[in-house]
């Protein structure tokens, strides 16, 4: 049986993932992530030099991020190591070519984490970005923000952040978080362009610059303590009455009330 939570295609060494699961807003569950990573493995095994990502033409929603009738309720950590999330973001890394977001409608939460972590990101005037843990009462993790405040300048990604409102593709084009903004008739053969030039280059060179930003842009040294640090204070909030507050108000599709504890 093949992926039904995604379609896959391959064209001219140009690998594209449709995501396609518009019942549940593409949310990324762990089945639609393992359909991603077998995508992508496979990919890699025929040769694909440049992945695209995009949602099903004209769709409203991009991906409404992480499934969270899978995230845990409280006690547990949400994003850890094993989390869906951080796999796929980690896969999306680690593939040896580009892959490239081609994003109409709305993008929330980790598929906006996701988005951010793709080499170039092309949108349509439409398409918004919101990242979301503070909606609800998620504490992100080290290596996810370090994905916004590689890609946004710092005021940007505090402002994400904070307000987890979503914010316009223009304003982010400007800001020079994402790379364009195209418009929905034109976006397709705008990324395509674009990634048959890529695919045209040196396949071994462009994978070793992508290994090597990847490498440099983690570079950063936190110490043992610190590491501990943060995820003691990341224990406080995931075992904190907001938290599960913030999950199950969710699942109940209630506003949340919070209290800061
Ligand atoms: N997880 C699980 N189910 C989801 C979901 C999600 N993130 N988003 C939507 N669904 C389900 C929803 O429960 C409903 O199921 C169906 O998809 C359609 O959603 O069984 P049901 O009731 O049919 P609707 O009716 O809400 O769709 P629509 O009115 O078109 O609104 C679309 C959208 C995207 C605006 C809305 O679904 C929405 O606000 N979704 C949640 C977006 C969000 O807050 N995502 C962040 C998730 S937390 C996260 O990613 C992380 C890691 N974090 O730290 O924040």
């Amino acid at each position: 049986t093949g992926p039904t939570r995604i379609q896959t295609e391959i064209n001219d060494a140009i690998g594209t993932i449709t995501l396609d699961h518009p019942s549940k807003r593409n949310a990324l569950s762990e089945q639609m992530v393992q359909e991603i990573i077998q995508a992508l493995h496979q990919f890699k095994a025929q040769g694909v030099r440049v992945t695209v990502i995009r949602a099903a033409p004209g769709a409203r929603v991009w991906s409404a991020g992480h499934d969270v009738s899978e995230l845990p309720e409280g006690g547990q950590d949400p994003l850890s190591w094993q989390d869906s999330l951080r796999t796929v973001i980690r896969e999306v890394e680690l593939f040896p070519g580009p892959v490239v977001a081609l994003i109409e409608g709305g993008v929330w939460g980790g598929a906006c984490e996701l988005v951010f972590a793709c080499d170039m990101v092309i949108a349509t005037p439409e398409a918004t970005f919101a990242a979301t843990p503070a909606k609800l009462g998620v504490p992100y993790n080290v290596t996810g923000l370090l994905t916004f405040l590689n890609v946004a300048p710092p005021h940007i990604a505090k402002e994400m952040l904070f307000t987890g409102s979503p914010m316009s593709a223009a304003r982010l084009e400007r800001q020079g978080v994402i790379n364009a903004v195209v418009p929905s008739e034109h976006i397709t053969a705008h990324v395509f362009d674009m990634a048959r030039t890529i695919a045209h280059n040196a396949p071994l060179a462009v994978g070793v610059m992508k290994e090597q930003l990847r490498i440099l842009s983690s570079a950063n040294a936190v110490s043992a303590n610190d590491f501990e640090r943060i995820q003691s204070l990341r224990r406080v909030v995931y075992n904190s009455h907001d938290y599960a507050e913030g999950i199950q108000a969710f699942k109940q599709k209630r506003p949340p009330h919070y209290q800061g504890d």
